[in-house]
């Protein structure tokens, strides 16, 4: 089969781990790419060899004939962008954090609903394999039916030297981070009825809240806990782990900091090593979350090839994100929301 032909827009810090990703993957490669910043266009162009540059979006598409387009800017510019590839009815990843706003994400499903293209979110912490591991035990039926949860996220790593935005917007912790833990908690434990959440800001030198702590109903009954917190300072910093005990009817499922996963279940208690392999072009300690990248890539053309709604859609990532919004609105108000009220 052909390879697809993709172009990447957005060529930043993190876009440098998706093109790595594109790279080893077969089937699909990147042709084109574009970012207004003509340092950052020639920087990620001279790096992977790519000819075919543009600072316009819009002159892109204009001029290239592409399977696919992969957004990696910044959540601003992802409504126009990828409003843009559906008027170009050209199948689109958008980069979490899907979008300033709940109404602008909606937006975004509709318009390419509307035209028929593939649109999935690149939310790829559950795409980590010590989280496809834990997902894999439950599936098992080892520790039978989930009734409680904690997935946890606590650190003290400088994300603001990479990521000098995250430092000056109202929001940071839940809109950045915590995005991703609630997705896991979905994924894990399925869609949230209600939210309950408390907000702290540690870090004087910044504009939003570095710690979170949210209480969720899981429409299956479960409930659970995600804490999130950029103000820990820890003896080993765990960054970026996500740690996890899960308890069912039947056992309990741990993912301790080293990636130990230890299960008590039906046949006794097991311990293994779920450490994400080190790829070749990645660097500890983002390895983990660099191995998710090409996880979540494969996924999409696997998608492509068979006609089928990735996992992380657009329509999924709206409950994802509703989750968000609902977080910062309880987190105001310090009552529970209802996620009906939002969808
Ligand atoms: P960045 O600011 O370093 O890079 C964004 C790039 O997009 C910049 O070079 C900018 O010039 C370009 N850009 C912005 N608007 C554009 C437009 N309209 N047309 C062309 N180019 C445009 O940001 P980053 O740190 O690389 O983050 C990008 C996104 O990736 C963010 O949404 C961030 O949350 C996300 N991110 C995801 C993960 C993950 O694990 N999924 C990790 C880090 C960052
Ligand atoms: O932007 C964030 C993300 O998506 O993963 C980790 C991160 O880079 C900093 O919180």
């Amino acid at each position: 089969m052909a390879e697809l032909r993709g172009a990447l827009i957005g060529c930043g810090f993190f876009a440098v781990n998706q093109m790595h990703g594109w790279c080893d993957i077969e089937g699909a490669a990147i042709v084109a790419i574009c970012d207004r910043d003509p340092e950052r266009l020639a920087a990620v162009g001279d790096q992977f060899g790519i000819a075919r540059r543009y600072t316009d979006a819009a002159a892109l598409f204009a001029s290239e004939k592409l399977d696919f387009v992969d957004i990696a800017t910044t959540a601003p510019s992802h409504r126009p962008l990828v409003e843009l590839a559906a008027r170009h009815r050209v199948p689109t990843i958008c980069q979490k954090p899907f979008a300033p706003t709940l109404a602008d994400a909606k937006a975004m499903v509709k318009a390419c609903a509307e035209a028929g293209v593939p649109l999935m979110v690149h939310e790829n912490f559950r795409w980590q394999s010590p989280i496809q591991a834990v997902r894999a035990v439950l599936d098992s039926g080892e520790i039978g039916t989930p009734f409680f949860g904690r997935i946890s996220f606590r650190s003290g790593y400088d994300v603001f030297s990479g990521q000098p935005y995250l430092a000056t917007g109202k929001r940071f912790i839940i809109e950045d981070l915590g995005i991703h833990i609630i997705d896991i908690a979905r994924f894990l434990l399925g869609d949230v009825s209600t939210i309950t959440t408390r907000t702290q800001r540690i870090n004087p030198a910044i504009a939003g809240e570095d710690v979170a702590t949210m209480l969720m109903d899981h429409q299956s009954g479960a409930t659970s806990v995600v804490d999130c917190s950029y103000a820990s300072r820890l003896a080993t910093e765990p960054f970026p782990e996500t740690l996890i005990e899960i308890d069912g009817s039947d056992g309990t499922i741990r993912l301790a900091q080293g990636y130990k996963l230890t299960v008590t279940g039906k046949r006794g208690t097991a311990v293994s090593d779920v450490s994400p392999p080190l790829l070749p072009w990645a660097s500890r300690p983002w390895h983990n979350i660099q191995e998710s990248v090409v996880a979540i890539q494969q996924h999409w053309l696997d998608c492509l090839a068979k006609g089928t709604e990735p996992a992380t859609s657009g329509a999924d990532n709206l409950k994802t994100f509703a989750l968000v919004e609902a977080a910062y609105a309880g987190a105001a108000s310090r009552e529970p929301v209802q996620l009906d009220t939002l969808l």
